[in-house]
């Protein structure tokens, strides 16, 4: 029935700007040949024009400058400085050329507006001027498409072997993250069919490197370290977006993404720096996902390498919070599981630390 009545209302409109545009047709006709000159309204088109440069020029600058800092974020990531570097010289080319530009053709078009016995002058070609406007820009395109992508090329470059990786799972509307566990330092294996209400990363219990991996719902990170993110999705596209480190990346379901980065200021540091004590870095989603998106967050805390060695050691391996899953470990490896999730005591930790 809505549709119905937004279907008539659309054709009642169409018909009525026909009827409007047959009628001022109708109108022009009636009142015969038009002024050659115009009258006045070229002047006052003009004018228009110039006005209109003034005011949309003004208004980009004046916005530009007066809100900067609600969308310049403070930067704390290595290659955050190199990427906002990069983003401000290319800015600072491409508005100086906008201006120029958009000036010359308002411009023009005031100085060349109809005046009686004026003519146009005829300017057939120039080579210097087409060579310049064709080198010119090529150059600086160049150098700005070469700096931008040996950057990339950096940034998407392996991780060290050292990288401290944490494991970011998207799904409609939240955030988990895994973490390898300090047992082991590496992540089990997932398979996607294993997954279930509770076996949210369908972790796979046969490989002994998932039972000391732990789960957490605040993202921790140590500052001045690589860190490796790796990416996935259980359902729809999302993407990693982290602010402040100048990290985006998606979220695919079925193709794992990395990406890896150093965070340079603690939370505490980038408080101080702000002079905002209650400041908490954030992980948000930057693909609408649906209804939820808007609340796809994750707390983010940065700190020292030592808090955060200790808060790796105080977290509770998956298989300790879900001993029921127990049965999917292999019988052959069920006593080093439970040591290994810190659900039993090592006997003779020498030999136990072998079987790792
Ligand atoms: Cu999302």
């Amino acid at each position: 029935m809505m549709s119905l009545i937004i279907t008539l209302g659309v054709l009642l409109i169409l018909a009525i700007l026909y009827m409007i545009f047959r009628v001022s047709n109708l109108i022009t006709i009636a009142k015969g040949p038009r002024d050659e000159k115009g009258g006045t309204a070229n002047k006052v088109n003009a004018a228009l024009f110039i006005v209109f440069m003034i005011a949309s020029l003004g208004g980009f600058f004046w916005y530009s400058f007066a809100y900067f800092h609600d969308y310049n974020l403070p930067v704390a990531s290595e290659h955050g400085k190199l990427t906002d570097n990069l983003f401000w010289i290319t800015m600072a080319v491409t508005v100086a050329a906008f201006s120029i530009i958009s000036i010359i053709m308002f411009v023009f078009i005031y100085r060349y507006q109809y005046r009686e016995g004026q003519k146009a002058r005829y300017y057939p070609d120039n080579h210097y001027l087409e060579l310049a406007w064709t080198i010119i820009p090529a150059i600086v395109l160049a150098v700005l498409i070469f700096t931008g992508l040996s950057a990339w090329n950096d940034i998407t470059s392996p991780a060290s072997k050292e990288a401290e990786l944490v494991e970011l799972i998207g799904q409609q509307f939240a955030w988990t993250a895994r973490y390898p566990g300090v047992k082991d330092g590496t992540l089990g294996k997932n398979n996607y069919k294993l997954i279930d209400d509770i076996n949210e990363f369908g972790l796979d219990l046969t490989d002994k490197n998932s039972f000391d991996d732990f789960k957490s719902l605040e993202l921790h990170l140590p500052v001045n370290k690589e860190i490796l993110l790796r990416i996935r999705a259980k359902d729809v596209l999302h993407s990693v977006f982290l602010p402040h480190f100048r990290v985006k990346m998606d979220a695919v379901p079925g193709m794992p993404t990395q990406f890896k980065f150093k965070a340079t200021l603690t939370t505490q540091q980038m408080r101080d720096k702000l002079g905002n004590p209650n400041f908490n870095y954030e992980l948000a989603c930057a693909e609408i996902c649906g209804r939820g998106h808007f609340s796809m967050k994750m707390a983010v805390v940065v700190e020292d390498e030592e808090t955060y060695e200790k808060w790796k050691a105080s977290q509770e391996a998956w298989l300790k919070q879900n001993p029921d899953y127990l049965k999917n470990v292999p019988e052959a490896l069920k006593e080093a599981a439970m040591i290994k999730a810190g659900m039993q005591k090592d006997p003779g930790s020498t030999v136990a630390e072998k079987n790792d």
